[in-house]
């Protein structure tokens, strides 16, 4: 009698082991996940943190998250708290390229895997994170100089086509990139001429300032190639304030597709977005999974991305998640 309902309470113990998703040798602790945000400059920015909240609610990771509000030295504190803290895995967007390798040595001397989200580093040794999981920036920047490429105002112009650009912070990844993307682009079109390029730090009234001092400066402005839809945002504001037309008197063409730039752009205000997606948390939260079960995963995971005109912006705005 004691033997049977010893085995039946083991046999529930195991069921109840395997419910959990557990293993009788309790290999299964939760991943505690240290994930230092850049900020929260831009509606990517916003979208990007709800999208990696939710994911690790959903996939029952820990997450430790912090807000960095767009300094290198925040970040870093942040990654050398997550150290002290012995979490499972950190995660990071890095705000700029360069100046990581000693935090990320001591992430790797602790044992602790790093996972990069959205922006790289220029790190020459590899082996200090696992994995880079964000989109194609160059790509971007490139598509957004193809499209103006080939536009007939473009290809009509008799004369010169002035462009402005504003990139986005300095020294970050998607604004090396895409500035890259673009001149390769435009390169070998004789009459796109770039007459300044300052950067609006991702933000919208950065954008506005920077489009504010073009606008004094310069008597003619063609094109606005703005970093992120933010910076276009506020330049909107600058080019109305100047008594022109967005969209019209002055082209814009702006990379992310977050809600309120998709907006501009079926109102007719932006002309051309490239596509970035912030929607990186259930990829993030399974790629910790793999490297916390020790797992290979692949040193570059590419996000998938589209570009927008107008009527495309129309019919995707009623079912955008962000
Ligand atoms: O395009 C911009 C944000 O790193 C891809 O950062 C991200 C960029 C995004 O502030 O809106």
């Amino acid at each position: 009698m004691l033997r049977k309902s010893l085995v039946a309470v083991f046999a529930a113990s195991l069921a109840l082991v395997a419910a959990c998703g557990g293993s009788p040798s309790g290999g299964n602790t939760k991943i505690v996940m240290g994930f230092s945000q850049v900020g929260s400059e831009s509606g990517w920015r916003t979208a990007n943190t709800i999208s990696i909240k939710k994911a690790a609610t959903d996939a029952g990771v820990d997450l430790k998250f912090s807000d960095a509000q767009q300094k290198q030295e925040n970040q870093i504190a942040a990654i050398r708290s997550f150290i002290q803290q012995k979490v499972t895995v950190i995660a990071f967007s890095p705000v700029v390229v360069s100046g990581w390798d000693t935090v990320l040595k001591e992430a790797k001397d602790a044992k602790i895997p790093v996972i990069l989200t959205d922006r790289a580093v220029d790190s020459q040794d590899t082996t200090l994170y696992k994995t880079f999981i964000g989109s194609d920036f160059v790509k971007e920047g490139r598509l957004s100089g193809e499209w103006l490429v080939a536009q007939d105002f473009v290809k009509n112009a008799t004369g010169p086509v002035n462009i402005v650009q504003i990139e986005g912070t300095v020294g970050a990844a998607p604004a090396i990139d895409r500035k890259k993307g673009f001149a390769d682009a435009i390169a070998s079109t004789s009459n796109l001429k770039i007459i300044d390029s300052q950067s609006g730090d991702f933000t919208r009234s950065g954008g506005k300032k920077v489009m504010e001092a073009f606008l004094k400066k310069y008597p003619k402005i063609d094109v606005l190639f703005a970093h992120n839809d933010d910076e276009g945002l506020g330049a909107i504001e600058a080019i109305t304030a100047a008594g022109k037309v967005p969209g019209k008197d002055i082209k814009i063409i702006t990379i992310d597709a977050v809600h309120d730039g998709m907006q501009a752009l079926a109102d007719g205000k932006f002309n051309f977005i490239a596509e970035c997606s912030p929607l990186l948390g259930p990829q993030l939260m399974d790629i910790a999974k793999k490297v916390v079960a020790g797992q290979s995963v692949p040193q570059r995971i590419v996000t998938e991305e589209t570009t927008f005109t107008p009527d495309q912006a129309k019919a995707a705005l009623p079912t955008r998640q962000y």
